[in-house]
């Protein structure tokens, strides 16, 4: 899954896609190195971020979707939004994921949408709110927590008619999580994973691998092609990154690792040949 935003403040490349041609070419580029997805997003959920309103929400993101889904490159456009409203917009243009950091908190009727459009959603955790998350997050038990935090998400959507085949979880990487809650999530997936329902990992460039790697945004990509590798490894299955051809290369080793059936996606590419 590659990283579309289109913000003035994303924390690793805001305001470099704000212009709808420019950020419908990043979703095209990103497919061309091997996404399979392309998230959009109008409103940054850094730390400490603003809300920004569905009227600027809808004009940052619909124009966006629409000319990715005008391209017709065969990626699945999700649109990474919490509003009821940028939802249905994202999915009337051609979105067919609904990412939802707030796991259908933020509107409930959210759930609903998904279930009447037959659409997939990814539920994720975050404790607090982009605003107020990184004060002071305390577990008892990271893992226990999110884990449990994550089952009575899905209860939420199946109970409003969301097939439970159409959701995917989230553990929030770096949403309410000290660097220390980050490494034991990371170390301990599987758990999440024994749910039962495709794991999303959103790690990309994000703080805590700043913080044991020493290095800003723009120089994590070694540091997050391991997260994804070790969360492959872990079982996840879709990786959220800004840096999609050295992910893909990294899961692809890592994929033919465990079966040797696993080739090349890329649209247009050649397949592996995986006897050389
Ligand atoms: N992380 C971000 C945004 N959306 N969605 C899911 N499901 N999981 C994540 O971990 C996740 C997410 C934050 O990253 P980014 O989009 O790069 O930055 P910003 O929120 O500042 O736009």
């Amino acid at each position: 899954m590659g990283v579309v935003n289109v913000t003035p403040d994303s924390f690793s490349d805001g305001g470099r896609f704000l212009d709808p041609d420019a950020a419908a070419a990043r979703a095209l580029a990103l497919v061309a190195e091997g996404a399979a997805i392309v998230d959009v997003g109008g409103e940054s959920t850094r730390p400490g971020a603003e809300a920004v309103s569905v009227a600027e929400e809808l004009r940052r993101v619909v124009p966006v979707v629409e000319r990715i889904a005008a391209a017709g490159v065969g990626a699945r456009i999700s649109v990474d939004t919490s509003k009821l409203e940028v939802a249905r917009a994202a999915v009337d243009a051609g979105a067919s994921i609904v990412n939802d950091v707030t796991a259908f908190r933020a509107a409930p009727a959210m759930a609903e949408l998904v279930a009447e459009r037959d659409l997939d959603c990814a539920l994720m955790h975050m404790a607090g709110t982009p605003r107020t998350m990184q004060e002071a997050p305390r577990y008892d038990d990271v893992t226990d927590e999110v884990r449990a935090f994550l089952e009575e998400r899905l209860a939420f959507a199946v109970a409003h008619g969301v097939p439970e085949e159409r959701v995917i979880l989230d553990p929030g990487f770096g949403f309410g999580k000290t660097v220390a809650h980050n490494l034991e999530l990371l170390r301990r997936l599987s758990e999440i994973v024994a749910i039962g329902r495709p794991v999303l990992v959103g790690t990309s460039r994000k703080s805590f691998i700043g913080s044991v790697t020493g290095r800003p945004a723009a120089e994590r990509v070694a540091g997050t092609v391991a997260t994804c590798v070790l969360a492959f490894e872990r079982g996840a299955s879709i990786f959220r990154v800004h840096d999609v051809a050295a992910a893909r290369d990294a899961l692809l080793i890592a994929g033919a690792t465990v079966d040797q059936r696993w080739s090349v996606t890329t649209p247009g590419a050649s397949p592996t040949n995986m006897t050389s």
